[in-house]
């Protein structure tokens, strides 16, 4: 997988496949003015938009470019109780157990002509009611794993301690507290990590805004989002779904004129993408040749040899040594060839660490 994957969750209403249909750009999900408009999950995969792979595509006349993707997945809106079947139930959660992190609509417009399920617009009740329902359906899945554990352990020892940090984790759950709170040893990290807990991921928060809060997308409701998520070492990102929508159905040239006449900089979308690429750690190393240039995204941290197993395993194993130049220097001299010329390509080793816009080519057995 060369991309990264988020589930939106949030309560009914509050605009989530708006903010999905104008991500993928397509219409796909319906979205309306009633509360559970959405009952089947909608799946898309949105391309990064990322310059330089243009820049370095006309340098190796490239035949194709191949960008970053995320995948982002619309569910049903969750409700108080959904755990014990209210609203659509939780069973829909499955749907992004799978992701690698989860973005969280909070609605923070005020439209008295859309419903709000509570009532009255209140986000940090709303989002203590979806992290609280996110909790209760982690401590099912763990109330379904132990048993099922306690009769493997008897022939498989190395899993009593697995039980034993399960057995943890479902006190700290009944807390009220989530997974990526949890405190433990590496190892017990671990094995929390090697199941699909949707209280383990990391969280962005969209801070949904009203179109009269343009340009600036900061009212009251916005920063008690942020001074909330604050103590939870997640970032928010306003934005206005319904603006979105709109851009994301005119032409780049038109949403870029219509985001300058309202004051705007950036789309929210590319802020959200920004902010789920950093909140996960994410880089990106450029390969680049006449077949095509290919942005791989991949932790911050890796080795050039971990690196090289994004593209194949093959590489990785029969790993040599890798030449890196950086986006920069590829762009000053046009080219691995002159770039190298002037001594501006390195030869790095398995143990390199990856930097962000590296160009590399991989030598391997
Ligand atoms: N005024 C205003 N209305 C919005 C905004 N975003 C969404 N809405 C409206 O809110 C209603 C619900 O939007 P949806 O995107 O269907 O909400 P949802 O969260 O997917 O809802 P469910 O699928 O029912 O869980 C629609 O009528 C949208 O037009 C916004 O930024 N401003
Ligand atoms: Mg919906």
């Amino acid at each position: 997988m060369t991309g990264l994957s988020c589930g939106i969750v949030g309560l009914p209403n509050v605009g989530k496949s708006t903010l999905f249909n104008a991500l993928t750009k397509k219409m796909a999900a319906a979205a309306a003015n009633y509360p559970f408009c959405t009952i089947d999950p909608n799946i898309g995969v949105v391309e990064v938009d990322d310059c330089r792979l243009q820049e370095l595509s006309k340098i190796s006349s490239s035949k194709k470019i191949i960008p970053a993707s995320v995948t982002f997945v619309d569910i049903a809106g969750l409700v108080k109780g959904a755990s014990v079947g209210e609203g659509l139930g939780n069973q829909f959660l499955t749907n992004i157990r799978e992701t690698d992190a989860i973005v969280q609509v909070v609605r923070c417009f005020e439209d008295p002509d859309v419903i709000h399920v509570a009532g009255n617009v209140n986000p940090l009740l709303d989002i203590e009611v979806i992290n609280m329902e996110l909790i209760l359906s982690d401590i099912q899945m763990i109330d379904n794993i132990l048993p099922k554990l306690e009769k493997q352990m008897k022939v498989k020892k190395e899993l009593i301690d697995v039980h034993a940090t399960l057995q943890k984790a479902l006190i700290h759950l009944n807390n009220n507290l989530p997974l990526r709170a949890f405190k433990g040893t590496e190892e017990e990290i671990k094995h929390i990590h090697t199941y699909a807990f949707l209280t383990s991921k990391k969280i962005v928060y969209v801070a949904n805004v009203d179109e009269t809060s343009l340009p600036s997308m900061e009212n009251d409701l916005v920063r008690a989002v942020q001074k909330y998520a604050e103590q939870d070492g997640a970032s928010v990102i306003p934005i206005c779904a319904k603006l979105e929508e709109e851009l994301s159905q005119l032409s780049p040239v038109d949403a870029e004129e219509y985001l300058l006449s309202l004051g705007i900089k950036e789309t929210g979308l590319t802020r959200l993408i920004r902010s789920a690429f950093s909140t996960l750690g994410l880089i990106t190393y450029i390969t680049t040749g006449e077949i095509e240039t290919r942005a791989w995204p991949i932790l911050k941290g890796m080795t050039a040899q971990e690196a090289a197993g994004k593209i194949h395993s093959d590489i990785q194993k029969g790993f040599i040594r890798a030449e890196v130049v950086s986006f920069t220097d590829m762009v000053t001299y046009q080219g691995r060839v002159n770039a190298r010329e002037a001594g501006k390509a390195r030869a790095e080793g398995k143990e390199y660490i990856v930097q962000d816009g590296d160009v590399i080519l991989f030598y391997h057995n």
